[in-house]
């Protein structure tokens, strides 16, 4: 059993800022390239794409994890930025997603090919089940930022969604974001 004191730590509710920060983890264009329908052209690769702010703690199903993303906008073709998007390695681990800032969809899988779309925008609360898949989409002009908290031992699967994918994508369409079918969906 692993136990923890008690602390605490400061949330800027504006921008999401952990302070003090400890683990800062970014991702590039390039790092999510072959996520989206289309390659990320080679000069976009180096161009940020989102950051995670975490607030550790040791690794145990009694602990909690929780970290601030932030996920600036765009888009690659019609496809809105977002997060790699993971299942839990240990799969029935849930989580809670609050947003702070922007506006997103919060794309959730099954393995067995069921899909949910949530909304994200300031106040939110998304409960992610265990066994859904989960990655952001920002589909707005500004950055989205939300604060996740998820149990210790989660561990992250990102290998499935890089072979499967999501049912479904979001896309930049006539009249806003459009969520349609996946035409690379792998099952
Ligand atoms: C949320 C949480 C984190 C996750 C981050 C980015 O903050 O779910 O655990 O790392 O989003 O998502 P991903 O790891 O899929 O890139
Ligand atoms: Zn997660």
């Amino acid at each position: 059993m692993t136990s923890l004191e008690p602390f605490t730590t400061m949330l800027d509710l504006e921008a999401g800022a952990i302070e003090p920060e400890r683990k800062l983890t970014e991702r590039r264009l390039g790092d999510l390239d072959g996520l989206f329908l289309e390659p990320v052209p080679a000069e976009r690769a180096g161009e940020p794409a989102y950051t995670v702010s975490e607030i550790p703690a040791p690794v145990s199903g009694s602990n909690l994890l929780s970290s601030t993303t932030v996920l600036q906008p765009g888009r690659v073709g019609r496809e809105f930025h977002m997060t790699k998007g993971h299942y839990h390695e240990v799969r029935d681990r849930a989580e809670i997603y609050v947003t702070l800032a922007g506006e997103g969809r919060l794309v959730m899988g099954t393995e067995d090919g069921r899909h949910q779309v949530e909304p994200m925008r300031r106040g939110t609360v998304n409960y992610v089940a265990g066994r859904w898949a989960h990655r952001s989409v920002n589909v707005g002009g500004e950055p989205l930022i939300f604060y996740a908290v998820y149990v210790a031992d989660a561990g992250y699967d990102y290998g499935t969604i890089e072979e499967e994918g999501f049912p479904v994508v979001v896309l930049a369409g006539d009249s806003g974001p459009e969520v349609v079918p996946n035409p690379r969906y792998r099952k």
